[in-house]
């Protein structure tokens, strides 16, 4: 059988390290990226028994450590067969008028352009092979804005667009790409979102049944098996507490 690689972008936690886990036990060896280099070497230890695993350490927001680590791949990783681009995080929550310009900075640069760093190095590859699957997680926040979400929604709405114009550009070469989409997912998210503030994050998810990373890599190997005349091109997954972003329910 061919061996398959999947390089995840934000695996050391929450919606990437799960996709690494489900991607493993469902045959695919593992490229993991991340700063943290202590989880990503953990990572590879739980992941032993499955996957061969190799991992990446850089920064997305530095194109030219996003460079030098993706060539630095030995020969048998440079086969990239499915690339999922899920680092990323919202950092700060105020309403336009009080938005702290390193937070927008910080958003733009990880969730967009990091986005585009790394798959400009991997795109290149599959096209020559005319083949290959790539998947962005994208957020409800691509869809709808919401309250004080400003520049995060803009640069999830920014990741819908590219994964969009990724689809027009790659459908010819052999190329799925798709867009993955969750509600409220229980992870590191909010702690960074609330630089820490413990109380703060555990409030997003008080009173609601949130989503596990499980859950979304569930989604993310179903996407990935489909059969090839199959492309799941976007999908939305809330919390069943939720009706959009801005709707939810909690029980006091
Ligand atoms: P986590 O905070 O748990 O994980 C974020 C991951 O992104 C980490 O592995 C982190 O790795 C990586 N990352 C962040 N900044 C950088 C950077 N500058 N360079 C390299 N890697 C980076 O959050 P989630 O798992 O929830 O988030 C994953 C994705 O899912 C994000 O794109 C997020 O926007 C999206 N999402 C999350 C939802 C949620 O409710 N949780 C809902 C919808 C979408 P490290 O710190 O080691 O670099
Ligand atoms: C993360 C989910 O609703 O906080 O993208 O934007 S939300």
């Amino acid at each position: 059988m061919k061996r398959k690689i999947a390089l995840i972008t934000g695996a050391t936690s929450g919606i990437g390290r799960a996709c690494a886990v489900e991607l493993a036990q469902a045959g695919y060896d593992i490229i993991a990226t991340g700063r943290r280099e202590e989880r990503l070497l953990k990572l590879g230890q739980e992941l032993s028994s499955h996957a061969q695993y190799h991992y990446l350490k850089f920064d997305v927001r530095k194109k030219t450590e996003v460079d030098k680590a993706i060539d630095a791949l030995p020969n048998s990783w440079k086969k990239i067969d499915l690339l999922i681009n899920n680092a990323g995080n919202a950092h700060g929550l105020e309403p336009i008028q009080d938005g702290n310009t390193e937070d927008w900075d910080a958003m733009m640069d990880i969730n967009v352009k990091g986005l585009l760093y790394v798959s400009k190095k991997i795109i290149p590859g599959m096209v020559n092979r005319k083949s290959g699957q790539i998947i962005n997680i994208g957020s409800i926040a691509a869809k709808e804005v919401y309250p004080k979400g400003n520049v995060y929604c803009a640069s999830k709405y920014a990741v819908d667009a590219i994964t969009k114009g990724m689809r027009l550009d790659l459908t010819e070469h052999g190329i799925k790409v798709m867009g993955i989409h969750p509600g409220l997912v229980e992870t590191e998210f909010s702690i960074v979102r609330f630089k820490g503030d413990q109380e703060k994050s555990g409030e997003v998810y008080e009173g609601i049944h949130p989503l596990k990373p499980e859950d979304i890599a569930e989604i993310v190997r179903f996407a990935v098996t489909r059969p090839a005349h199959v492309v799941m091109a976007d999908v939305t997954i809330l919390a069943a507490s939720q009706s959009n972003s801005n709707t939810i329910y909690r029980s006091s």
